[in-house]
């Protein structure tokens, strides 16, 4: 039985790839088009696509835009083809005048007919499912020696993790390499999409879903510069409505080729180790505030999470910077696993209390940020345990000691560090 399959999918997708094969060499001057545009990092990428489909940026796409257009072909061909003949026997067979005569000898059966118009779409729809079997198969099956990056899906945010202990929340991959993201949801139904792959998968809380790709043409990449990061790189979705926030899942992926990635990889698992001390809030800071910024304003504005500045409205307006706020113990508080029945921080924080210092409180803020809520915010921060060492929530604590050094965007305005 699984052998017939296999043979049936083989000489169909055999056929599959023949006709593709002719669609490929009809487009010659599209795929250079695409190559020419591997400009300076720069300058818009473009990245190609058309009116119907975004461009084609993974081994898997061709196969999927190849039924794509069968399928629309096919609808064109049937839907004029209808159109047509319907009008035009409407036409011609109109009933002309009242005299109507019922018995005039018209055929009322045609054997060949019949099973022509049974026959043929029969045939089209059995093809069009195992091309979609066939696709579907290669999309379920990761290659064995594929590159494995754990994904964590959160409300509101991905995070990226590579075999060698680096994380990132935008996706990085090598090029020309099989890729297998291993995904898993801390909270509730997610769905990652590359829509320039062709790739989607949901990621479903208590369980891991797979999902493959290869990348074969290098985007470069751009970390910290808000405003390229738009132009370069592909888009990534979450595509299952996930909650208030929930376009703040919006994504890049970078692919680099295999020299670039190595290189990435590396400095983004030590970069943190190589900052110096004295340095290490002012330069490590900004790099890490970028997996808070989609919560936290520094300029006071209140987000889905407490402003880390000065904020001005709701229930910590004319309370001071976080900073102040923490050591001064003003805060209110209003729930939490570890709440006690306390009303602000100040009954939470300082000696024989809960949190010895200011700093304990902070940094539980940011592995168990359930265990005390500010009043008027939900258990909405997702944890960050495994995923910042003692040394970056050393920076993060630094930086939100001296937030009047940075700028709204989360730049180091002070003194420039040697
Ligand atoms: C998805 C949104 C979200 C992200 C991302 C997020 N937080 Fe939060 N954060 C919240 C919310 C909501 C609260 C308030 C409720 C609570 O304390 O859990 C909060 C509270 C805090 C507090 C306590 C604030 C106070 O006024 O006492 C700190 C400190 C904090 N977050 C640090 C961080 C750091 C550091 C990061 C990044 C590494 C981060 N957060 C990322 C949503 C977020
Ligand atoms: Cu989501």
């Amino acid at each position: 039985m699984i052998d017939l399959t296999s043979t049936v999918v083989d000489i169909l997708s055999a056929t599959v790839v023949t006709v593709q094969d002719m669609a490929d060499v009809a487009a010659p001057a599209a795929q250079e088009a695409t190559s020419a545009a591997a400009a300076p990092k720069e300058e818009v990428r473009e990245l190609g696509g058309d009116f119907w489909m975004p461009p084609a940026a993974s081994t898997l796409a061709p196969a999927t835009d190849f039924a794509f257009q069968v399928i629309t072909w096919l609808s064109y061909v049937f839907f004029f083809g209808i159109t047509i003949a319907l009008v035009y026997l409407t036409v011609k067979f109109r009933q002309k005048g009242t005299d109507v005569n019922y018995d005039a000898g018209a055929p009322v059966h045609s054997t060949p007919l019949e099973v022509g118009w049974t026959v043929i779409p029969l045939l089209l729809v059995i093809a069009i499912f195992f091309m979609g079997f066939k696709g579907f198969l290669d999309l379920s099956t990761p290659p064995k020696d594929a590159y494995e990056i754990n994904v964590t899906a959160a409300q509101w945010s991905w995070s990226f993790k590579y075999p060698n202990g680096a994380t990132s929340n935008d996706l990085v991959v090598p090029a020309g390499q099989p890729v297998k993201l291993v995904m898993r949801s801390s909270d509730v139904l997610h769905s990652l999409y590359i829509p320039d792959f062709r790739v989607k998968k949901d990621v479903v809380p208590g369980r891991y879903s797979y999902l493959w790709f290869q990348a074969d043409e290098p985007t470069g990449f751009v970390p910290e510069d808000r405003s390229a990061r738009t132009a370069i790189g592909h888009h990534l979705f979450c595509t299952e409505y996930c909650g208030k926030d929930h376009s703040n899942m919006n994504r890049k992926v970078f692919v680099l080729d295999e020299t670039e990635f190595k290189e990435w990889e590396t400095t983004q698992a030590r970069w943190l180790d190589e900052v110096p001390d004295e340095d290490l809030y002012m330069v490590a800071g900004p790099k890490l505030f970028l997996r808070c910024s989609n919560c936290h304003s520094i300029d006071g504005t209140a987000g889905t999470g407490p402003s880390w500045g000065d904020q001005t409205s709701g229930s910590l307006a004319g309370l001071g910077t976080l900073w102040e706020r923490v050591t001064e113990g003003t805060s209110p508080i209003d729930g939490g696993t570890r709440d006690n029945g306390g009303k602000k921080l100040a009954d939470y924080i300082g000696p024989g209390k809960l949190y010895e210092t200011p700093e304990d409180y902070i940094r539980e803020s940011i592995y168990n940020p359930g265990a005390l809520l500010i009043s008027g915010y939900g258990p909405n921060m997702p944890h960050f345990r495994g995923q910042l060492s003692d040394r970056a929530v050393d920076a993060i604590i630094g930086m939100i000691k001296n937030i009047d050094q940075f700028d709204p965007k989360g730049r180091y305005v002070g003194d420039v560090p040697n």
